[in-house]
């Protein structure tokens, strides 16, 4: 065999070989249990809260004034004193920093509460704080209402003070304060269940009134989503705050099982289930080692370069990112902390300030009914309702771009209309070189929002080519941009 001929041979054994493992790897699922699953659709309250992206998680009580992680529920109400308390310098740097949420932590494990509880004296009023006539909560819920950023609560199941807990009569407090939060501050839009319990062997056991709970949720803000232990949102499966390559927001009733495995709504899930939930990934963080202030970590903010890789992997894979800030012992966010949202915005600005598709003309192998309304550019009109669709059964398609004139670009976004479910399992982005096209990137899910990094390219046409979708896709939205040179290379 020649040398060319022994090259072609060589690239196609690799081929068939790649197309082999991915044949094996994704099971043979009816074509009627994608298509159930892709027309799971998220509720109002869901798609409202995937719209928000970056949120900001403040996790700020007892702690900060111990030094602690986990206080114990002993500790002196007399110790919370936020000197300088003052929650629109919270909401003006999350503005700043494009953020949309503050989700505050009223009460964590040690019991203690950010607000007047009429159901326990552990809690601000018997703090010198204001003399005792303080309330975090109604601060951090008027300052986000005047800066136009949404409020969500962090209310923690385990309470090591509250003397009830592990019996019955604890459900009934727990929903008692879920009341007071939900019905004294107006809009909440998230409230936090995590499952965290550190009580050991011989410690209480609590049975959880979920469901109960959820009742409470729903009576007094039916807007809001309940994430972790209940059925809105789920945890992504770490605090490193990243989603993982393939994320579904698809999963078989019955919940994820491990909800740190891996691929979780993946196909081979799919096989045999006839219920699905939506259930989407949120990615918490905290912008320093810790979840609440320590002074020890002042010099250990995350870098930008860290920020980065966790916004393309949280926001930009499908997810909404809850992004922690811990307010000091004065009660404001700390400037190094307050510095490095303002550089994480500024640069993501620079790089997404630019959309090169923008208002660009679309061609698509296949139109929904050849109805205008389904164009393929409606994928590049920034028009969030507006989007692309082909005709049922079509599960392949191709979308080229004409960018008018070469372009220089090394980032992509791609949106999906999620509202009426997630359906894209790969997908590539080509470029014409002049003689052909050839490959830039290939990946997996959409979902509401897919971003990617490659190196630099320069090209007048791009190709989106959607290689596998549980059903007919949809694309909302398309993007090209160059990044920041602040950014570094991937
Ligand atoms: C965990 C808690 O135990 C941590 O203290 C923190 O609040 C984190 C966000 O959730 O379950």
């Amino acid at each position: 065999m020649s040398s060319s001929g022994l090259r072609i041979w060589a690239i196609f054994a690799v081929l068939s070989t790649a197309r082999a493992l991915f044949a094996a790897d994704v099971p043979d699922v009816p074509r009627e249990i994608l298509r159930k699953a892709a027309h799971v659709r998220p509720t109002p309250r869901q798609a409202a809260w995937q719209e928000l992206q970056y949120t900001c998680f403040t996790h700020f009580g007892m702690n900060t004034f111990t030094d602690r992680e986990w206080g114990e529920g002993k500790e002196d109400p007399k110790l919370f004193n936020p000197t300088a308390f003052d929650a629109r310098q919270w909401a003006a740097a999350c503005k700043a920093a494009g953020m949309k949420m503050i989700l505050l932590t009223a009460k964590h494990h040690d019991g203690f509460c950010l607000w007047p509880s009429r159901h326990t004296d552990h809690s601000v009023k018997s703090s010198p704080w204001k003399d005792g006539k303080g309330d975090v909560v109604r601060e951090v819920s008027d300052a986000c209402r005047e800066s136009g950023l949404k409020f969500g609560v962090y209310l923690s199941p385990w309470d090591r003070h509250e003397r009830t807990y592990g019996s019955e009569a604890y459900n009934a407090f727990y929903k008692n304060q879920l009341r007071e939060l939900l019905t004294r501050y107006g809009p909440v839009v998230e409230v936090w269940w995590d499952g965290a319990c550190g009580e050991g062997p011989n410690g209480k056991r609590q049975v959880y009134d979920w469901d109960g709970y959820t009742r409470v949720v729903r009576e007094c803000q039916p807007d809001a989503v309940i994430f972790g232990m209940g059925p809105d949102v789920r945890w992504v499966g770490n605090e490193d705050g990243l989603a993982r390559e393939s994320e579904w927001s698809v999963l078989p009733k019955k919940g994820p099982g491990d909800q740190t495995a891996g691929d979780l709504g993946h196909r081979k899930y799919l096989v045999g289930a006839t219920e699905f939930d939506w259930y989407p990934a949120e990615c918490d963080v905290s912008i320093r080692p810790g979840w609440f202030y320590h002074a020890g970590q002042d010099g250990q903010v995350k870098s930008l370069a860290h920020l980065l890789e966790i916004y393309y992997r949280s926001v930009g894979r499908n997810s909404v990112l809850l992004l922690n800030v811990p307010p000091d012992r004065l009660g404001l966010f700390h400037e190094n902390d307050v510095a490095r949202l303002k550089e994480l915005r500024s640069v993501l600005d620079e790089t997404f300030g630019t959309n090169l598709a923008a208002g660009r003309p679309v061609t698509a192998s296949n139109v929904r009914r050849n109805d205008p309304a389904y164009a393929g550019d409606k994928i590049t009109d920034g028009n969030p309702a507006s989007y692309w669709t082909t005709d049922d059964g079509v599960y392949q398609a191709t979308l080229e771009i004409d960018l008018g004139r070469p372009a220089t670009f090394d980032r992509a976004m791609l949106q999906e209309q999620f509202a009426l479910g997630q359906r894209v399992e790969r997908f590539a982005l080509e470029r014409w070189d002049g003689g052909q096209w050839k490959a830039i990137v290939e990946a997996t899910t959409i979902g509401h929002k897919r971003l990617l990094r490659f190196d630099p390219v320069t090209t007048d046409r791009v190709r989106i080519r959607i290689l596998d979708s549980r059903d007919c896709p949809t694309l909302r939205e398309f993007g090209l941009y160059k990044a920041s040179p602040r950014e570094k290379k991937p």
